[in-house]
């Protein structure tokens, strides 16, 4: 990393505050902010002005901003320099008032190590900033140029509100801390002017865009915590538009729902034939790797988010419009006629396929497949991180009334996923199922215990190959021994000996038929069950890659 990267991501950064609207920005002296200072100085829009003293500086940008009701920028070097802006910083977040504080720090390693001027700024404002980013600079590609643009406006866009208050970045800087030749050019800039990021028009004190007017071949794709997923499903049927629906949406249901994208997104004809010319986003972002990848290369696609709760979930950094607070109603669209009849085409084959290759041997795609035809409606379908989330997102078909599914996806841990389940299981009095890998549920053995104590049921299916599948997905797998110890983890353990201790019901049923009627008589006992599925995890990798490679093959 050179001084070009560092001045070429803080040129597109304070290009993109003053896209959004910041005209005032308030400096003091100082080596390590001088990169910021410089950047800021050269950006035509932002007229800054120099203060000796750090706590005036931070007075001075919270009167501009007070007086014209626009983020005022801030910035000053390491140390006890950034500690002066506190009492401005306490003053913006109890009156309201937007505010952007840009510390400059030493780099990791100059922290708690003997070097000049170096606190611990991390956090340094406590809750009296709205939100707090470490903005660790790197290479200036065009991802990260495009990524330190979302950065920039989302600064902006939480400082607004509501309610407004203080943003406060914290940028470690490395030497050299000054230029030494012009600068590059910088492709990522919108070319009409506008922020990188736009807002919702009419929303307080935003920027200024255009609203949306998507026509012709648009996408539906929604994740965890989409709203109203039945309208949604309704919506897209109506206007016949692909739903590429995570099955935690809720909206996997009715024929606009695209249920085996992530395994259509693979195939380049596919894409190649099904580029769309507008992109809805709606909660959070599925699991899918290849959907994401889909989503990131489509950078040239207007994608627009419907994000009420302010989640900016965009790691390619490639939405051009938030949304809080409505979709386009379904009058403004013209979409094109078989557009909708391709995707769906397509995904029937796909799930043709799959069912083909799969036949009726206990595998865990077909668990995951089979489980989600079979589940009643009313039913809640509880799902583990690591394969079991995948493997419903991947192969669970889309139905008109699929059950409730939940899982632990907020920070994806394995963790106490038992007790998740059963604490679901306290909400209704309809059958609570959880489908779970060993290792998690050794990671949670404990939480049987409620079966016992409280005198829940929980059907438990588990997917049951001694150790972490997921981790032959991954270059590790090619470790040998230390792979298998340390990463796959391999325990040996009996669960029918588990069960017995923790007083659950308990199968190992054969075949798929035996399966069936395991977990349909579970679902109607009023008690714990575990119903053990054996697979291998070796065996389980080579099915995946045969999977996909079958759908490709039927969509050429
Ligand atoms: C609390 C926590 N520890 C570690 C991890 C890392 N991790 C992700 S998947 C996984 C293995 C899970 O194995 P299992 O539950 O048997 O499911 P499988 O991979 O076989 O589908 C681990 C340890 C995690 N996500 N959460």
């Amino acid at each position: 990393m050179t001084a070009t990267d560092t001045y070429l991501l803080l040129r597109a950064f304070c290009d993109e505050l003053a896209r959004c609207g910041v005209r005032r920005a308030a400096t003091s002296p100082g080596s390590r902010c001088t990169p910021i200072v410089l950047s800021l100085v050269r950006q035509p829009e932002i007229e800054c002005f120099s203060h000796l003293d750090e706590r005036c500086a931070g007075f001075f940008a919270l009167g501009a901003a007070k007086a014209s009701g626009r983020p005022a920028a801030v910035t000053c070097t390491s140390g006890t320099a950034a500690a002066n802006l506190l009492p401005a910083v306490i003053e913006a977040s109890w009156a309201r008032v937007p505010m952007l504080v840009l510390t400059a720090d030493r780099p990791a390693e100059l922290r708690d190590i003997g070097a000049g001027q170096a606190i611990d700024q991390l956090k340094l404002y406590g809750d009296a900033a709205k939100w707090f980013f470490e903005v660790e600079l790197s290479e200036a590609s065009t991802e990260r140029l495009r990524w330190i643009r979302t950065l920039a406006c989302r600064a902006f866009s939480t400082a607004v509100g509501p309610p407004a208050g203080p943003v406060h970045l914290n940028f470690p800087l490395r030497d050299p801390l000054v230029l030494d030749g012009a600068l590059p050019d910088d492709a990522t800039a919108r070319e009409d002017g506008q922020p990188y990021v736009l807002r919702e028009p009419g929303e307080p004190r935003a920027a200024h865009g255009p609203g949306p007017h998507p026509s012709g071949r648009l996408v539906l794709v929604a994740g965890a915590g989409t709203r109203d997923p039945h309208d949604l499903a309704r919506f897209a049927e109506r206007s016949g538009i692909p739903l590429l629906a995570d099955p935690l949406s809720g909206a996997r249901r009715g024929p606009a729902a695209v249920a085996h994208y992530d395994l259509l997104l693979r195939s380049e004809p596919f894409t190649a034939e099904h580029r769309p010319d507008f992109i809805f986003r709606l909660g959070d972002l599925p699991t899918s790797k290849p959907l994401r990848a889909w989503l990131a290369g489509l950078a040239d696609v207007p994608q627009i988010a419907f994000d009420p709760d302010g989640t900016w979930q965009d790691p390619a950094g490639v939405v051009g419009l938030r949304l809080r607070n409505r979709l386009p109603e379904p009058p403004d669209l013209e979409l094109s006629e078989d557009w909708l009849s391709s995707w769906h085409d397509a995904d029937a084959a796909a799930g043709q396929a799959i069912d083909r290759e799969l036949g009726d041997h206990l595998s865990e795609p077909l668990v995951a497949r089979r489980l989600l035809e079979w589940l009643p409606p009313q039913a809640i379908l509880f799902v583990a991180s690591s394969m079991p989330i995948r493997d419903v997102e991947t192969f669970a078909g889309a139905r008109d009334d699929p059950p409730r599914i939940l899982s632990n996806r907020g920070a994806n841990g394995i963790d106490g996923t038992v007790s998740s389940a059963f604490g679901a299981a306290a909400t209704t009095d309809q059958p609570v199922v959880l489908l779970v890998g060993d290792v998690a549920l050794a990671h949670d053995l404990g939480g049987l215990l409620a079966a016992r104590r409280l005198g829940l049921a929980l059907t438990i299916v588990l997917l049951s190959n001694d150790g972490g599948g997921i981790f032959h997905f991954l270059p590790v797998a090619a470790e040998g021994r230390a792979f298998e110890e340390h990463v796959a983890t391999p325990h040996g353990l009996d669960f029918a000996t588990a069960a017995a201790l923790y007083g659950c019901r308990y199968e190992r049923p054969p075949d798929l038929a035996k399966l069936g009627e395991a977990v349909e008589a579970a679902l109607h006992a009023r008690a714990t069950t575990i119903v053990e599925v054996r697979t291998d995890r070796q065996e389980n990798l080579s099915l995946h890659r045969r999977l996909a490679e079958v759908v490709s093959a039927e969509l050429v």
